[in-house]
């Protein structure tokens, strides 16, 4: 039996169309399924919106929209973004449908039976731009310092779930690395959050009117943030399709940023605990993309649009950069001048040139690549290293090493092309010149399929230049 790989990103908020940092989250989790379908894995690969809750709400009312009008326009932009970045999904969930509601409904009946749900008063603060509770120490001057707003006063009554019920449990199950958060700051991050008092975690709201009723009293909402965890689930046939169900979860990998890092890593585990489901395997963190060192946030109003950037650069440039320039995981600023330049220096003076001079110099010497070609005992070694490196780094999630890795093999090209001046031996010596270009052509082969995940139109490209239209899966081996 194939083995599956289920991974996700968040379902982003329907306020705004998306930007360059949703789409840093979606290229990851492209990227990563990319990969493991080359690696033979049935890839199940998770996107879709967030589109209930207050502040979905309150924009719609702005724009002089019912919410369903609103999201359904803005649900829209994301597909396009998604599609002209060539993000392959295989569902794109909106919690507005139909299979959501069911399932959460499903969910939260679960929930009650297993008796860790009770009615309380609630008096607090809350933050509209996160759509969570704040407690006034996470208040800079008064704001909320992610959505620079003060958050509102919350009187009401609602459902709470015992959320420190679950704590210990979790707790193990991070330290014991059952359920792996990565990077390792991260992971020690969340285990110093369970050791402050999380207090019980209120899962409805009384005066929210666009959300999913709670299937037990119709008068509540039921809180965003609880129904939009669910979706990991309701995807894959929670309600209705078990078969799909059982064979997908748990999830693989939930791919996410830190600023949502408590709900993923201590609310979600908790609730799936509470309904005896399991847990997801892995919860990856990354960075913040930052303009000028500050997140670029829809709230904050500084975001690039990435609709703009892939008709002016192209989507192989920009998802290519983004994964190169900043180390996932951390922090990273985003530029057009950086972007820029390293389009000149290693798509263009470094690939693209690579590529060119081989192909100009092959022609001249009428050497066509064969699949039978067998590299030399140098190259092959190479090729073998770079492939060792470039798996480790992809299953670190360490996507700037294996962009690295690739071009280690370009520099051994470039290398190879400096010693041997194949443009003097096309003219001298035809038996070397085709030795010599016949292995650069396997080795730009080899670079190609390395290249797929990253940059799919640039590698089909060069495959199709080479004469290898066929995707050459046994080149790609798990090492
Ligand atoms: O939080 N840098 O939605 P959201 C890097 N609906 N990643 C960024 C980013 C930035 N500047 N800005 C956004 C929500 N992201 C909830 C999620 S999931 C069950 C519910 C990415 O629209 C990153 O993945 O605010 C972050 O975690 C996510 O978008 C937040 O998206």
């Amino acid at each position: 039996m194939k083995k599956k790989f289920y991974i996700t990103t968040p379902i982003y908020y329907t306020n705004q169309a998306p930007h360059i940092g949703t789409a840093y989250t979606t290229v990851a989790a492209d990227v990563l399924a990319r990969y493991h379908r080359k690696l033979g894995e049935e890839v199940f690969f998770l996107t879709g919106t967030d589109e209930h809750g207050e502040k979905i709400a309150q924009a719609a009312e702005k724009a002089g929209k019912t919410p369903q009008e609103f999201v359904d326009k803005i649900v829209k932009s994301f597909k396009k973004a998604w599609e002209k970045l060539n993000i392959e999904y295989s569902d794109f969930i909106r919690t507005t449908d139909e299979r959501h509601k069911k399932g959460v409904e499903k969910f939260l009946l679960k929930l009650k039976e297993s008796g860790k749900i009770y009615q309380d008063e609630y008096r607090g603060l809350y933050c509209i731009g996160c759509e969570k509770f704040i407690t006034k120490k996470e208040l800079i001057n008064g704001k909320c310092p992610d959505h620079q707003k003060e958050p509102k006063l919350i009187s009401e009554t609602n459902y709470f779930f015992k959320l420190n019920d679950f704590l210990p449990q979790v707790k193990k199950l991070i330290e014991s690395d059952k359920l792996i958060i990565e990077p390792k700051e991260r992971k020690k991050e969340v285990l110093s959050l369970l050791k402050q008092d999380l207090g019980n975690f209120s899962i409805s709201r009384q005066n929210v009117k666009w959300g999913i009723d709670l299937p037990f009293d119709k008068e509540q909402k039921t809180y965003v943030w609880v129904e939009a965890l669910q979706n990991y689930i309701t995807a894959i046939g929670y309600k209705d399709d078990s078969k799909k169900f059982n064979k997908y979860w748990p999830a693989d990998l939930h791919l996410i940023a830190k600023d949502i890092v408590k709900f993923h890593a201590i609310f979600w585990p908790a609730l799936l605990l509470a309904i005896g489901l399991k847990l997801p395997k892995k919860i990856f963190v990354h960075g913040y993309l930052t303009i000028n060192g500050q997140k670029m946030s829809k709230s904050l109003g500084n975001v690039v649009d990435p609709i703009y950037l892939v008709d002016k650069y192209g989507a192989d440039t920009i998802r290519y950069f983004l994964l190169k320039e900043i180390s996932f995981g951390q922090d990273g600023d985003f530029s057009i001048k950086r972007l820029e330049e390293r389009y000149n220096s290693d798509l263009a003076n470094g690939l693209g040139n690579l590529v060119s001079r081989v192909l100009t110099l092959s022609e001249k010497a009428g050497v066509i690549l064969s699949n039978s070609e067998e590299s030399d005992k140098e190259f092959n070694s190479e090729i073998r290293l770079v492939q060792e490196k470039y798996n480790k780094a992809m299953e670190e999630i360490k996507f700037n090493d294996a962009l690295e890795s690739i071009w280690q093999l370009i520099s051994f090209c470039d290398e190879c092309i400096e010693k041997n001046k194949p443009w003097e031996l096309v003219e001298n010596n035809q038996d070397k010149a085709k030795e010599v270009l016949s292995q650069l052509l396997t080795t730009i082969r080899e670079i190609a399929l390395l290249l797929e995940p990253f940059m799919p139109e640039t590698s089909e490209e060069i495959l199709k230049q080479i004469k290898q239209n066929k995707k050459t899966e046994a080149l790609f081996p798990r090492l």
